[in-house]
């Protein structure tokens, strides 16, 4: 019998030595302790032993259960630190590889140069004002002294939703919308996106932004409509650039011209970018057309006013040097990242 204790506390206290994970531990336990467990059947079966024998074999016995337990117990404990050390190489982290570069969120140039010509215009104490984009044909077309056979007017060029409701071609059905609301004077700007049938190409897209002016006031002339965009111009382009206006035609302003500044790229030499021209395009301009005055209660005699129209993608091409405007709209990250 003490025998049979020494040999089971040799083999269990070997097994203890080699068992490096908690499962086969606790199967350790159970062979030896569980309740059919070789020293559990030890202490069952001290009845059948010589009662003399019974004491000092007992206490062999439990005393062999105790060490054994606490063997298990040692056990765990170093299986429990090398558990946690293997997790702790595993979680190792080299503080010294480089960073991952998150991209962080910038404005569109399209903004950029939104932002530039709001503040130009709000320093001039002009209101930003913004409108719907779906319209009526009157508030697009027939308030802006647009007649019905006038080439603008035609269904290839605009979007018509229905016969009457269509997507706005400009900004200035806005205006026309503040105009009838308030008493002059008012100076206002509104800029938005607006809708041309156009199919895409490098300049020109179906959709695009627009920002138009407005002033009206008494006594308003075409000098003070110049000095604003000379102004402009400066602020926009640097102070060295030359300015044009050349005579056109717009069914809402009367007169009506275009806006030039002389070519960036050659410096007016003439050169791909200007057409050979030396001059560039910025926008449209006017004094506003007495019926359109009249169209919206104001009486041309009391009042008069001028009106600006520019496309944003164009100036955007032309202050950044952009040749293909379907890049304002891919959202490439190489192009939206230079500026
Ligand atoms: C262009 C330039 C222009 C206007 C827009 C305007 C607005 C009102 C009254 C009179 Cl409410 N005019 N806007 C004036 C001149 C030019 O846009 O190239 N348009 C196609």
């Amino acid at each position: 019998m003490k025998e049979k204790l020494e040999q089971l506390r040799k083999e269990a206290i070997e097994k203890l030595k080699k068992v490096t994970d908690k499962v086969s531990l606790d199967k350790i336990r159970i062979e030896y302790l569980g309740k059919k467990g070789e020293i559990t059947k030890i202490l069952r079966d001290m009845g059948n032993l010589p009662p003399s024998e019974r004491p000092i074999m007992g206490k062999l016995a439990n005393e062999l259960r105790n060490e054994i337990q606490q063997r298990i117990e040692d056990a765990f404990e170093r299986i429990k630190e090398f558990e946690k050390e293997k997790r702790l190489k595993q979680e190792i982290i080299d503080v010294t590889l480089p960073g991952k570069q998150h991209a962080i969120g910038k404005k569109h140039p399209l903004s950029l140069i939104l932002d530039e010509i709001k503040t130009f215009f709000v320093g001039l104490g002009y209101e930003v004002v913004e409108g719907p984009e779906i319209e009526f044909d009157y508030y697009n077309f027939e308030a802006l002294n647009t007649p019905a056979d006038h080439p603008a007017r035609d269904e290839q060029d605009t979007f018509y939703i229905t016969e009457n409701i269509l997507l706005r071609t400009q900004t200035s059905p806005v205006q026309v919308r503040v105009m009838e609301s308030r008493k002059p004077p008012l100076k206002i700007i509104a800029p938005g996106r607006v809708y041309r049938a156009d199919t895409i190409d490098a300049t020109h897209s179906p959709v695009f932004h627009q920002v138009e002016t407005l002033a009206v006031g008494k006594n308003l002339t075409l000098g003070d409509l110049k000095g604003t965009l000379i102004e402009f111009a400066k602020f926009l382009f640097g102070p060295k650039r030359k300015v044009r206006f050349r005579p056109h035609f717009f069914p809402f302003t009367e007169p009506s011209a275009e806006f030039d500044i002389s070519c960036n790229v050659c410096n007016g030499e003439g050169c791909r970018v200007c057409s050979y021209s030396g001059w560039l395009e910025i926008l449209g301009c006017g004094m506003v057309h007495p019926r359109v005055l009249e169209m919206v209660g104001y009486d041309p005699k009391e009042v008069s006013g001028f009106a600006v129209g520019m496309g944003v993608e164009r100036i955007a091409m032309l202050k950044y040097g952009i040749d293909d405007l379907r890049l304002f709209f891919e959202n490439d990250m190489r192009f939206l990242k230079q500026f």
